[in-house]
């Protein structure tokens, strides 16, 4: 009994691991000036769709989509693109303080990972700090129910052996990961970083307030590097300051495609230690689409200026609807490298069951 609760521990362990390694990945990507003209070129939104379908849930910036025609064709080519998945998206207003700038948030995400249970158009109006923000945060609140009921997706349900565990809870175990979270994005004014970061600060504060939540995420292009955030200015910013806070993206990671700039403009940061312990370790980078799918420099250009940042939550492996035989894993892999780890999974699964009836008999 002893040994093979040992066994079932480790092959817990082992899962978690393999979870890790799969993740749910969120993205945050200034597209640089997407509407109408780049709609236009079918090699851009060829681009665009395959940066964007790696993600779980994805931030744009700079939507500049008047004609409000680009968007819907991205939502199009994404869906024709990648056909396990179905996208949807979440629109701001649009948003800035003159009337002929203007720039949208949109949460582009797949409608099987997660569901938007929560909007908040930040309104800027703080006591002392009235309009804080050029582009005040589109809030959004997301959950992730493949990630959360972790009782009812664990494998081990369908296992004969449960019989025997039925009276332990396997929460314990599982903690690290993330049932609901929220997004705070952010595409700060150049010339106002250092004020706006600080103001952020503040976003974060009435957020976990307003929805008694601790899980919050704040992301997007802030300018945080080079000119615009200068080091002795740091001590004024307290989304850089204050504790916990988790800033996942280092200063030296370069998220600029331009070879002569190497700037941590895009960042990614979390709240809370629980939150933090849900991120897969070390995996909060940019992607380097440039070099992944093998453009120049000037292809590179024309579908931004940044690469986009991203990050993965730890994910849970989960039970296909019709039950015992198959696992499915939750997770953005690509699909060939996703039924790899499946099968790894599945015969570590058969094997330590195997094992477990051997030792208990
Ligand atoms: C910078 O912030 C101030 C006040 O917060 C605002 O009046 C000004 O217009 C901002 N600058 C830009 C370029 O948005
Ligand atoms: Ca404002």
């Amino acid at each position: 009994m002893r040994s093979s609760s040992l066994l079932l521990l480790s092959f817990l362990v082992g899962v978690c691991d393999i979870q890790g390694a799969l993740g749910f990945r969120i993205c945050a990507f200034n597209l640089h000036h997407f509407g109408d003209s780049k709609s236009k070129k079918s090699d851009v939104m060829q681009t665009l769709t395959r940066i964007i379908a790696r993600c779980d849930v994805c931030l744009l910036q700079e939507v500049r989509d008047s004609k409000e025609k680009a968007l819907p064709q991205l939502l199009d080519s994404l869906n024709r693109y990648d056909t396990d998945h179905v996208y949807d998206a979440v629109a701001s207003e649009r948003l800035g303080r003159s009337e002929s700038y203007k720039e949208q948030y949109v949460f582009v995400y797949r409608t099987g990972a997660v569901t938007v249970t929560g909007e908040y158009q930040y309104p800027d109006d703080l006591p002392g700090d009235v309009d804080a923000f050029s582009r005040e945060p589109f809030v959004v609140r997301f959950k992730a129910p493949k990630t959360g009921e972790c009782s009812d997706t664990f494998p081990l349900k369908m296992m004969k052996i449960m019989v025997m565990f039925k009276h332990l809870s396997l929460c314990p175990l599982l903690s690290s990961v993330i049932k609901e979270f929220v997004l705070i994005p952010q595409h700060t004014t150049p010339t106002n970083t250092t004020k706006e970061l600080d103001a952020l600060y503040d976003v974060l504060q009435r957020v976990r307030k307003m929805w008694k939540t601790e899980n919050v995420m704040l992301l997007g292009d802030f300018n945080a590097d080079c000119g615009y955030l200068a080091k002795k200015n740091r001590k004024h910013v307290r989304l850089i300051t204050e504790r916990n806070l988790y800033w996942l993206i280092p200063d030296k990671t370069d998220t600029t495609v331009r070879a002569a700039t190497s700037c941590a403009y895009d960042r990614i940061v979390v709240h809370g230690e629980s939150f933090d312990r849900a991120i897969v370790p070390s995996s909060a980078k940019p992607f380097n689409f440039q070099m992944e799918y093998q453009l120049t420099e000037e292809q590179a250009l024309e579908v931004s200026d940044h690469y986009p940042v991203e990050v993965l939550l730890k994910d849970l492996p989960k039970v296909t609807s019709n039950g015992a035989s198959s696992l499915t894993l939750t997770g953005t892999q690509e699909t060939a490298n996703q039924k790899t780890t499946q099968s790894k999974f599945l015969s570590l699964f058969v094997a330590s069951h195997l094992a477990l009836q051997m030792l208990t008999q």
